[in-house]
């Protein structure tokens, strides 16, 4: 907590470490009111920083020292400066040994961030900075050791003690206490570092990598999970051999364990050799999480493994390349995922989550490159734009060399690299260096902030036969980033004839057609590319697979968006066909309901739907997706000024049409679905995944009809269904429904089936906090008294507070101001418990440039209120400040 302002961190001046840190040798003896942490640092000076012996300066937060000696010699307090976080010394010599001793206390630790308790374990969560939370230590990520760890406990109450690397020796004291010594030879950054101790069990498995290695897996968890670690246990093991296929990377210690613990403050860890999990990452079984719960354990579980080589073998020079592994290892696990699901479902999701926030983002106050120039609080920039725009960077790249050639790019990376501490510069560097390219130009996605518009224009040349296309692109302004320079960016396109088929594409100079689908470089302001040899003028389909994280914008007619519907070869640009034509239907909804017509929904829409949904051959994973409509959050990221109430009922309104229209083939559709999902027992796979969402979707839009019948049907599956899939789907639709006396009661058997569950009423708890039917405020706030519920848990932050603010639109934004009071009231409490949660949460106020006059003035109240409320932590001043500037 500080009073004055945090000091602004440059990019521009990094410099190198003054010193090195070779072996790191930790002992930790945990009681329960304290811990005493010793550390023996073998270090020496940095040949590459120059000459002499400048003073060593370690970083160090919360930390009570107990004793500090050089070379063996006990150092006096006036051989050393303590400074807030900070201990500076004099070494007298290249090479010396530095032995500390202190006392730590993740007994009160509420911030979830160095080593704290989580329930009854002890764990530890060192990345970015908080390994100096734990010891006095260089705590940057360019300074690489080995480590070797000694963890010390009362055998009872923590049977087990784990740390990175394998266990070489252990031992028992006769007072009660036990000890385990851990080595990890593999050189690492500090906030790579884990240590857990507790009563915890596994499940154990194992995997022989492709050079023929048996390397022992283990998924540790508390007894009562121990049925619900089966889906990680396979996800992982897909992950790792994947990881052999895709990019010929091979595991290299001989044990490899995952952790789950309640109280964490993101997803999950990539600490190496033990990775630590929110349970809510790892945990999944039939009957407490859904089907988009298992797919999240599968790609985070894979995401973490990744990191094994594009994080922990290669890593990052300074907190700024966080992007270097957290882009490229979103894009690995999107693979991953595609690969091992329905490919065009997983970029439709993808896509449409980057457009609804990271745009957002890219257009808010904290809008910042993928390579960030500045910061405040790193923790802050573990965002949207780093981990989702930062992968369709790496994409963009892999579009642009190939998939071949990205792949001769990679492997150049990791051998160049290994061992390594780098830049996004030298990850560019060898796919450049394997591919003979120059991708120069292509690096200002690194460096320019905002989403840049590419509008595109058409002409076709009857006599001449030809046709041409016209991109302009253009990027806004952003904090800091007055003008931008041109982006390259690849656009994939086809262009289809009247009958549907997809022309050969012969630009203008070319000797011969070069297939019918294909990448075009835009790298200019403006740019024309002129095909030949067409009979007709053709319907382009641009962007395909969304090729680039661009605003496209072309004059396409309803009719032509119905045609592409049908008929494009790229099932992710028939979504998008279909998403452009609701957005099209539901912003001239938005404009009758602000005028104060009668609503009147264009009848294309309903046709288009409906032919999909009587087309049986299709995905039904994909005729779900294109039932949904976008997103009222989608819906205001596009709008000039977001009228909340408008969107919100031209989307309900667009709901029930559809509803009442379609009645029949949903009516078709859901009964053939449920009969087939009450026959057959739960599988977590991709085609299961796809009957559900057809179900379900279908199910929801029924539900709009408010009949009995139908009601009776939802009962049905709420109290019959097997899986929390369609239990929990049958819940949301009911409890947005009129039928009150069922809502409770539903509400209410659910928690006392679940009570036990922390994670399946976290599902309780979000489905209520984002229902859009009026008091909402009121509920959240009562549910805030519910005994499930507690600040100090982040799951039960975000899916209480975070779900209300984030997606309840119509209830966070009452005109009253009532619900930004409330959420600036959360904010102001977990402030002082956990800056990162209290930080995150803020996310919905930043945005008040979207809102009418009168909720602006009430959201900069409250960000103000925040500000002016007392002693404020790095993570929430940087945010509301820059959120005010
Ligand atoms: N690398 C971690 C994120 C750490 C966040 C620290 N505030 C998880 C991940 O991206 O895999
Ligand atoms: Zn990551």
């Amino acid at each position: 907590m500080r009073t004055e302002q945090p000091k602004v961190i440059h990019l521009k001046d990094y410099q190198v470490p003054a010193y090195l840190i070779d072996e790191t040798h930790l002992t930790f003896e945990l009681y329960e009111d304290r811990t005493l942490v010793h550390a023996q640092l073998v270090m020496r000076r940095n040949p590459e920083a120059g000459a002499g012996l400048p003073p060593l300066e370690l970083h160090g937060q919360d930390l009570e020292l107990v004793s500090l000696a050089l070379n063996d010699r006990q150092l006096a307090a006036g051989d050393y400066q303590l400074g807030e976080e900070s201990l500076t010394l004099q070494p007298d010599s290249e090479r010396f040994t530095l032995d500390s001793s202190v006392v730590i206390h993740p007994e009160t630790n509420t911030a979830l961030e160095g080593l704290y308790k989580s329930g009854k374990m002890f764990c530890t969560q060192c990345e970015a900075e908080g390994f100096r939370k734990i010891t006095w230590y260089l705590d940057r990520p360019d300074v690489m050791s080995t480590f070797t760890t000694t963890v010390s406990a009362e055998k009872q109450r923590y049977p087990i003690l784990l740390s990175n690397g394998n266990p070489i020796a252990s031992g028992s004291e006769d007072d009660g206490r036990h000890w385990v010594t851990w080595e990890d030879p593999f050189r690492k950054p500090a906030y790579l570092f884990a240590l857990v101790a507790g009563d915890l069990w596994c499940v154990e498995d194992s995997f022989t990598t492709m050079s023929g290695r048996e390397v022992a897996l283990r998924i540790y968890v508390e007894p009562e999970n121990l049925d619900k670690c089966q889906h990680a246990m396979d996800s992982l093991k897909r992950s790792m051999k994947w990881d052999e296929e895709a990019y010929g990377r091979e595991y290299d210690l001989d044990i490899f364990m995952i952790v789950a613990v309640n109280d964490f403050n993101m997803g999950a860890m990539e600490n190496k050799g033990l990775n630590i999990f929110n349970s809510s990452a790892v945990l999944a079984h039939a009957e407490t999480a859904t089907d988009a719960a298992h797919q999240r354990v599968e790609a985070i579980v894979a995401h973490e493994y990744f990191h094994n080589w594009s994080g922990n073998r290669v890593t990052c020079r300074d907190w700024f390349q966080l992007s270097l592994k957290e882009g490229f290892t979103v894009l690995r696990d999107a693979q991953f995922s595609a690969d091992m699901n329905s490919a065009t479902v997983k970029r439709i999701e993808d896509v449409a989550y980057l457009r609804t926030h990271q745009f957002a983002e890219d257009a808010g106050p904290m809008a910042h490159s993928v390579r960030p120039e500045s910061y405040m609080e790193i923790s802050n920039f573990y965002t949207l734009t780093v981990y989702e725009k930062g992968a369709e960077v790496v994409r963009m790249i892999q579009t642009l060399l190939g998939k071949e050639g990205f792949r001769k790019g990679s492997d150049l990376y990791f051998e160049r690299h290994d061992g390594q501490a780098v830049t996004v510069d030298d990850f560019v560097k060898a796919m450049e260096d394997a591919n003979d390219a120059d991708l120069g130009q292509f690096k200002r996605w690194y460096s320019q902030a905002g989403t840049p518009r590419l509008a595109v224009s058409e002409r076709y040349d009857e006599a001449a036969r030809t046709y041409t296309l016209t991109f302009r692109q253009s990027c806004p302004p952003t904090p800091g980033q007055n003008s931008k320079e041109p982006f390259v960016i690849p656009v994939e396109l086809g262009l289809l004839a009247a009958d549907g088929r997809e022309l050969p594409l012969r630009l203008h100079g070319e000797a011969a057609p070069v297939g019918t689908s294909r990448v075009l470089a835009v790298t200019e302001a403006e740019q024309s590319f002129t095909f030949v040899e067409l009979d007709e003028r053709p319907l382009p389909s641009l962007l395909r697979g969304f090729s680039a994280p661009v605003k496209l914008e072309f004059p396409y007619s309803r009719d032509q968006l119905m045609f592409l519907m049908q008929h494009d070869s790229d099932g992710f640009n028939r979504w998008e066909a279909g998403q452009q034509l609701s957005v099209q239907v539901l912003l001239e909804l938005i404009g009758q309901q602000q005028r104060g017509e009668p609503l009147a929904m264009d009848e294309r829409l309903t046709m288009a739907l409906r032919s999909l949904l009587q087309d049986e051959t299709l995905d039904p994973a994909m005729v779900a997706e294109m039932l949904s409509l976008p997103s009222e959050l989608y819906l205001t990221e596009i709008s000039e000024v977001a009228d909340v109430d408008a969107i919100h009922a031209a989307r309900e309104f667009a709901r029930r049409e559809l509803a009442s229209r379609l009645f029949e083939p949903l009516y078709q559709r859901y009964m053939t679905h449920r009969e087939v999902s009450r026959q057959t027992p739960y599988v977590a796979s991709a085609e299961h995944f796809a009957r559900r969402a057809l179900q379900n979707i279908a199910l929801a839009y029924l539900m709009l009809s408010e009949r009995s019948d139908i009601l009776a049907l939802c009962l049905d599956q709420f109290d019959t269904a097997d899986n929390m899939t369609e239990r929990l789907s049958a819940l949301a639709s009911l409890i947005n429904s009129p039928f009150e006396d069922k809502r409770a009661l539903a509400l209410q058997s659910f928690a006392e089936q679940f009570s036990d569950n922390p994670l399946v009423m976290d599902q309780w708890f979000s489905v209520q906090a984002a229902s859009p039917l009026s008091g909402g405020l009121e509920r959240v706030q009562t549910l805030m008294q519910h005994p499930a519920f507690t600040l100090k848990n982040p799951n039960k932050v975000r899916a209480l507070i975070g779900a209300f603010a984030g997606q309840n639109l119509v209830n966070f934004h009452r005109a009253d101001g009532a619900g930004y009071r409330f959420l600036a009231d959360q904010v102001i409490a977990l402030n002082a418990m956990n800056p990162q949660i209290a930080s995150r949460l803020l996310g919905p106020l930043t945005r008040w440039r979207k809102y009418d006059s009168g909720r602006q003035a009430l959201m900069k109240a409250e960000l103000e209120r925040i500000l002016a409320s007392g002693e404020l932590s790095s993570d929430v001043y940087e945010v509301v400040s820059k959120s005010l500037a």
